[in-house]
């Protein structure tokens, strides 16, 4: 079987890459190693910004995929228990971004591939990708029924996440990463908790902490913790005590947790992030930390700007767009690199409690202080927060 583009990954990048692709008429198929449940049920981010919704406008999918209207909302800074509000939106020119639960993203994505006829193959094991040097590349895959198939293509899309095969199949030496470890350890809840009025991040001398909404009756809890600790063995008790230390809020009632996780709070880029006809979308080509919730947002952005210049090459024969897509792409990965550590460092530095980081700490907390009383500081932050345009 021949199609123009093979999408290994069924995750935000490779499904919004098959929906804008499908949308513009270049035939693709998807292959994903896990099941749908296990994709569908995926817990993770949940904020696309404003930048990245504007894309789903532009081929007519903001309705049916992000659902109804923006969030106008507020973000709410507590230091030691003491809150302080920006206006994202108002302090962006009016680019507020969307709360949008990940695991609904991936959900509404893959009914609008498939009710647009979209061929998506879930249980693909042993995926590989091969011979993208050339103009024929091909990928072989083996089905849940142990069947092995091979399809031939023209272009290769990796958007298989960090540990997937994609990354690993450049041939050594053709990529350069940067990883950087942030000294920090984040441990995350799930919790049938109601959403917070706002977004909520706490900066405290007893850790930092946040709280944001996955849908109306859940939240995702944030914890710093010390590096190599495994808080996955915290007693519940204990997390909510620390939640309610740390979030200045006494009241804070316990509720059932669903998910435990370890964030690793490292980043990583792979440049370029293309092997001839290998693209490298979202996190198989580099991940951020969850600081200004960019993670899910790179990753759509990846697939637009490889769904863009995949339509000018197979229907117009001009590969302009595909030379220029590692570049496009890497600029803005720097970019929000550079503003989620900037981010990081800020809210971890400013309650840092120990003797030593008095000076950094004090810092951090003038840095934190000039978001809300330098309106350019603020519309600086909100203009990162909304996402920029390529
Ligand atoms: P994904 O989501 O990892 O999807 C990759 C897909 O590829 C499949 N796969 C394979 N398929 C075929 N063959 C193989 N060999 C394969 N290997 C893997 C996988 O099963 C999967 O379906 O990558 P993608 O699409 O690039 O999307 C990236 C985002 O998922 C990621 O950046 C965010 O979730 C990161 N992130 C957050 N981002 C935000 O923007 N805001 C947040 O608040 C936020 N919170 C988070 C996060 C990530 C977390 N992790 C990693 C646990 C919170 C957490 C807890």
């Amino acid at each position: 079987m021949h199609v123009p583009v093979v999408i290994i990954g069924a995750g935000p990048a490779g499904l919004a890459l098959a929906n804008f692709l499908q949308k513009s008429g270049i035939g693709c198929v998807v292959l994903e190693a896990r099941d749908r449940r296990h994709v569908e049920e995926r817990q993770r981010a949940g904020v696309i910004d404003h930048y990245a919704g504007r894309l789903f406008e532009e081929f007519g999918l903001a309705e049916q995929v992000i659902g109804g209207a923006p969030v106008e909302t507020l973000l709410e800074i507590r230091v030691e228990g003491v809150p302080r509000f920006l206006d994202g939106p108002l302090l962006s020119g009016g680019r507020p971004s969307r709360l949008v639960p990940q695991q609904f993203l991936v959900r509404r994505l893959i009914t609008a591939f498939e009710e647009g006829g979209g061929d998506l193959r879930f249980g693909a094991a042993d995926v590989h990708p091969h011979d993208f040097a050339g103009d024929r590349p091909r990928v072989t895959y083996r089905d849940p029924d142990g069947v092995t198939h091979e399809l031939t293509c023209d272009h290769i899309a990796g958007c298989d996440g960090f540990h997937g095969v994609s990354r690993r199949s450049v041939p050594d030496g053709e990529l350069t990463t940067f990883t950087f470890d942030h000294g920090i350890g984040w441990y995350t809840v799930l919790a049938d908790a109601p959403a917070p009025r706002y977004p909520l991040m706490a900066v405290s001398r007893h850790g930092f902490a946040a709280q944001f909404a996955r849908g109306p009756h859940a939240s995702r809890f944030y914890l710093q913790h010390q590096p190599g600790d495994d808080p996955r063995n915290w007693p519940d008790a204990y997390t909510w005590e620390q939640l309610r230390l740390r979030l200045g809020d006494d009241n804070l009632p316990e509720a059932a947790i669903s998910g435990r996780e370890v964030v690793e709070m490292r980043s990583f880029v792979a440049e370029p992030m293309r092997s001839g006809r290998l693209y490298l979308v979202g996190d198989a080509a580099h991940i951020i930390t969850p600081m200004g919730a960019k993670g899910m947002n790179l990753a759509l952005v990846d697939a637009y700007a490889l769904a863009t210049a995949l339509v000018t090459a197979v229907r117009d024969g001009d590969d302009a767009g595909l030379r220029n897509y590692s570049d496009t792409c890497l600029r803005r990965t720097w970019d929000y690199q550079e503003f989620s550590r900037w981010f990081t460092e800020m809210v971890h530095d400013s309650g840092d409690p120990a003797p030593d980081a008095a000076f950094r700490r004090r810092l951090a907390l003038a840095r934190l202080d000039r978001l809300f009383t330098s309106p350019a500081a603020g519309a600086a932050f909100a203009d990162m927060m909304a996402g920029t345009a390529l």
